[in-house]
Parts: structure tokens; C-alpha cells; sequence
């Protein structure tokens, strides 16, 4: 199984001007750290909210948008996720780094732990991919959305500091990136 960050990286280094949403907490330190660009919205304190963020932004524009979820947040608004299932955005990828706990507030169990959230993503009509050893998002980049990829990870946070950007710098540099 893969550490959070090595498989954010794996994802990282295959995209090209794919926009990013991702989950607030280390996941977004994690990604500030592998690599940082304008096409990367880093979310603070919502949790939950980086897949609705990432419907509304697939819906509304042509480019494909990738949403770095957690497993924690995923569960706190699964309502976002039935709505994007019904919905159904070809050009969106929700990706869950699935460590079955919530890792950057100390590993305390989520639901994941005992209920299998890429059956559940299924269940609603995404189209689901789990990589469970190797971590091929070429793979997932060539199927039709909405695609859910379900990536178990190790429940542990790389020792990375904190983004050092405002949440205003975050957003407004994301606007002027979507808006191009
Ligand atoms: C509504 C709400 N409740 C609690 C928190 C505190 N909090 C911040 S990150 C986090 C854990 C997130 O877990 P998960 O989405 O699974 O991501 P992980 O850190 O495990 O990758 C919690 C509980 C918060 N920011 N917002
Ligand atoms: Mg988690």
C-alpha cells in the first residue's frame, strides 16, 4: 500500500492542465509539497466540500477536473457525491485516498474502515477504478467519466509545512487560472 503522498505524486506527474481540487489538511500540504500550480485549489477548513467544489467547476467548463478526496470527507458529504453521480460530468475524476481514518487530525477510524466506499461511489453510477499495488492514473485518464478512483493508503501524513499562500492568494490565482 502506498503512502498519501507517493500516490500524489503518482497522479501529479501524469497530469497536464487538469484542474485540481483537494482535500483540505495534509492531502493539500502534501500536494503543495510534491509540486504547486495555479491549476491546484488547496482546500481549507471545509471538509467535505472539495467534490462539490469540483462538480460545479466540471459542469461549468470544459477541462477535466480531478478532486483529491478523503475518505473522512467523502463520508461527511455523501449527498455531494449522489448529486455529482446524477449529475454525471464526463470531464470529472474524484479520486479517494482512502486511509479509512481522518489522518491529519490523528488517525481516529472513519466508516471506510468497515464500509467499502468505491462499492458505495458504484452503487450511486460512477464508473470506479481501484488501484490497490500499482498507481497507473494514465489508466484512469483514459476512461469516460464520472469516474471514482478508489486508492487505499497507508494512514499516516508526510512531514511537509503548511501552504504558505493566504486562502485569498489560493483562490484568486485558481479564478484567474480557471477563468484562463
Ligand atoms: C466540518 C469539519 N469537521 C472537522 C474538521 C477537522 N478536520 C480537519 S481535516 C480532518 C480529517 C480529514 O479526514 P479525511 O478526509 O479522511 O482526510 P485524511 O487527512 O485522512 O487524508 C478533520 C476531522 C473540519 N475541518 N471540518
Ligand atoms: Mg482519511
Amino acid at each position: 500500500m502506498l503512502e498519501r503522498i507517493e500516490a500524489i505524486k503518482r497522479i501529479v506527474e501524469v497530469l497536464d492542465d487538469e484542474l485540481v481540487v483537494c482535500n483540505l489538511g495534509f492531502p493539500s500540504r502534501e500536494l503543495y509539497s510534491v509540486k504547486d500550480s495555479g491549476t491546484h485549489f488547496y482546500m481549507l477548513g471545509s471538509m467535505g466540500m472539495a467534490s462539490s467544489i469540483g462538480l460545479g467547476l466540471a459542469l461549468t467548463q470544459e477541462r477535466r477536473v480531478v478532486v483529491l478526496d478523503g475518505d473522512g470527507s467523502i463520508l461527511m458529504n455523501l449527498g455531494g457525491l449522489v448529486t455529482a453521480a446524477g449529475q454525471a460530468p464526463g470531464n470529472l475524476i474524484i479520486v479517494l485516498l482512502d486511509n479509512k481514518c481522518y489522518a491529519t487530525t490523528g488517525s481516529q477510524c472513519t466508516y471506510a474502515d468497515t464500509i467499502d466506499l468505491g462499492g458505495v461511489a458504484r452503487a450511486m453510477g460512477f464508473r470506479v477504478i481501484r488501484f490497490d499495488e500499482e498507481l497507473d492514473f494514465t489508466r484512469a485518464l483514459e476512461a469516460t467519466g464520472p469516474l471514482f478512483v478508489h486508492v487505499p493508503v497507508k494512514p499516516r501524513n508526510a512531514d511537509v509545512p503548511v501552504i504558505d499562500m493566504s486562502a485569498v492568494e489560493i483562490i484568486e490565482r485558481f479564478m484567474a487560472e480557471v477563468r484562463g
